[in-house]
């Protein structure tokens, strides 16, 4: 049985979460084997900006105990890049494609959704709000009224499902999914990385990434995304994609329990590139295979260890 999401018919229902799997490097190792056992019934690509960005120095990861600091930066070719490199071979995955995108004003994220709008490779664009708009100086989605005049200067300009990319570190992400909703999003994802700092091993008071602070995620993060799922459930009617430290089919069910009508799997998939399947078939397995791979189908799928 496949899963309808925003019109979408999906095989299953995790997808990964942005910039967690990097399909073009996969299929380059992998060939077509990639196509045929692809781990995500959706894929969404990572955040493109409109101009090209090196992202921030090195270092730019800090492992954890449970999980991981990255202060990545958004490296990324710039609209032109994506549209001439990425788009026409992630337009091959034989998955819907959702674009994830980002931008430092209202104008810019206006731009990147008009260019997406018309090109039929998008199934659908995803927004990324956890930056700072730099006209006013608000994490664009840590502020409701932020989200909502967004949401408001791109709705009309695409027909596409717009999915807001929710921040934990905010106040009140129930408040910040409302607006969204009532400015007309499609569906809410949740959550990103919960903002972090490392300091350096051997130089205490000296932060360890290049970009100073980072995001965690991971396992780590877990218990966050099942009470901000739950939070964002009791406000809004829409669609949410749940992520956050799913490692198992039991922590894809959690999130779905807890409201969540997709699971994206993020740093789980650094570990295992095939988490997304396994964990695909993991929770086909608890709730009586409702149409996703059976575990079994997946040779090379790693299982790992019982963990709380
Ligand atoms: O590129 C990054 O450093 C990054 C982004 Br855009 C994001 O949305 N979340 C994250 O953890 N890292």
């Amino acid at each position: 049985m496949t899963v309808g999401f925003c019109g979408l018919e999906l095989a299953h229902p995790i997808v990964n979460a942005s910039g967690t799997f990097d399909a073009i490097a996969a299929r380059r190792a992998f060939g077509d084997a990639l196509l045929e056992r692809f781990p995500f019934a959706a894929f969404v690509s990572k955040t493109v900006t409109l101009e090209p960005r090196q992202g921030n120095p090195p270092p730019r990861l800090w492992e954890l105990p449970g999980g991981m600091i990255n202060s990545i930066g958004l490296p990324n070719k710039g609209l032109h890049g994506y549209l001439g490199h990425d788009l026409p071979e992630l337009a091959e995955l034989g998955v819907p494609l959702i674009v994830n995108v980002m931008g430092f004003t209202r104008e810019e994220v206006a731009e990147l959704v008009e260019a997406f709008a018309g090109r039929d490779e998008v199934a659908a664009l995803e927004l990324n709000v956890s930056c700072p708009n730099v006209e006013t100086g608000m994490i664009m989605g840590a502020d409701a009224g932020e989200t909502a005049a967004l949401m408001e200067r791109v709705r009309p300009l695409t027909g596409k499902p717009l999915i807001v990319k929710l921040t934990p570190n905010c106040s009140s992400p129930g408040d910040v999914a409302a607006a969204a909703e009532a400015a007309g999003a499609d569906a809410v994802s949740l959550i990103n990385t919960v903002k972090g700092m490392a300091f350096h091993p051997r130089r205490p008071g000296a932060p360890w990434l290049g970009g100073q602070t980072g995001g965690v995620s991971g396992p780590a993060i877990r218990a966050v995304a099942l009470a901000q799922v739950a939070e964002v459930r009791g406000r809004v009617a829409l669609p949410i994609v749940g992520m956050g430290g799913v490692q198992r089919g039991r922590h894809a069910d959690d999130l779905l329990q807890a409201g969540a009508d997709l699971v994206a799997v993020g740093t789980e998939s650094f570990r295992d590139p095939l988490a997304g399947a396994r964990v695909a078939a993991e929770l086909s397995e608890m709730r009586g295979n409702r149409g996703v791979p059976r575990l079994a189908a997946i040779p090379g799928s790693s299982p790992i260890p019982d963990l709380a």
